[in-house]
């Protein structure tokens, strides 16, 4: 497998909940279907996932810059950290490839806190509000941009 079909697909603090609580805003869908539906798409596009989630921003950084020297392209849902993390973008920032960022909410029809995110600002693509089925255009999104590079 080329590095560049290999995929890092990044999700941040609380997302571990997912499917457990608050399902009128996230849906039932779990992580671990999160995981299996990226997967089956990545066989699918022909590309290598690598999925992790973190509630510790550091390792969510780590990750990054492993993907920086290692992948073709990340999708991120950076959570809560979205909206606060300096870090996180620069860590972003530092990376060739293209970014997607998603959000399973719409988060411009949420809280206006939830309005910015640091990450939209080097992401190649944003998708909010497509429920748990964004990841999967996500990926997609991210393999025409491979594969057209
Ligand atoms: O809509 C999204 O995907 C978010 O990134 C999710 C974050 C939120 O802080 C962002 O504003 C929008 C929250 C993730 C927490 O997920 C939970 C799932 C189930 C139960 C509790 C939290």
């Amino acid at each position: 497998m080329p590095a560049s079909r290999i995929v890092y697909v990044l999700n941040g603090p609380n997302l571990n909940l997912l499917g457990q609580r608050q399902p009128q805003i996230y849906g039932h869908e779990t992580l671990a279907d999160v995981e299996a539906s990226c997967r089956r798409v990545g066989v699918e596009l022909s590309l290598e996932i690598a999925f992790h989630q973190s509630n510790a921003e550091h390792e969510i950084i780590g990750w990054i810059h492993e993907a920086r020297t290692r992948a073709g392209g990340i999708v991120i849902n950076p959570a809560a950290y979205s909206h606060t993390s300096v870090a996180i973008l620069d860590a972003l920032s530092a990376c060739e490839f293209p970014v997607m960022e998603v959000h399973i909410s719409n988060i411009h029809r949420r809280e206006a806190f939830r309005h910015h995110s640091y990450v939209s600002a080097v992401a190649a693509g944003v998708i909010a509000g497509f429920g748990t089925e964004g990841y999967g255009y996500a990926l997609r999104r991210l393999a025409m941009l491979i594969d057209a590079a």
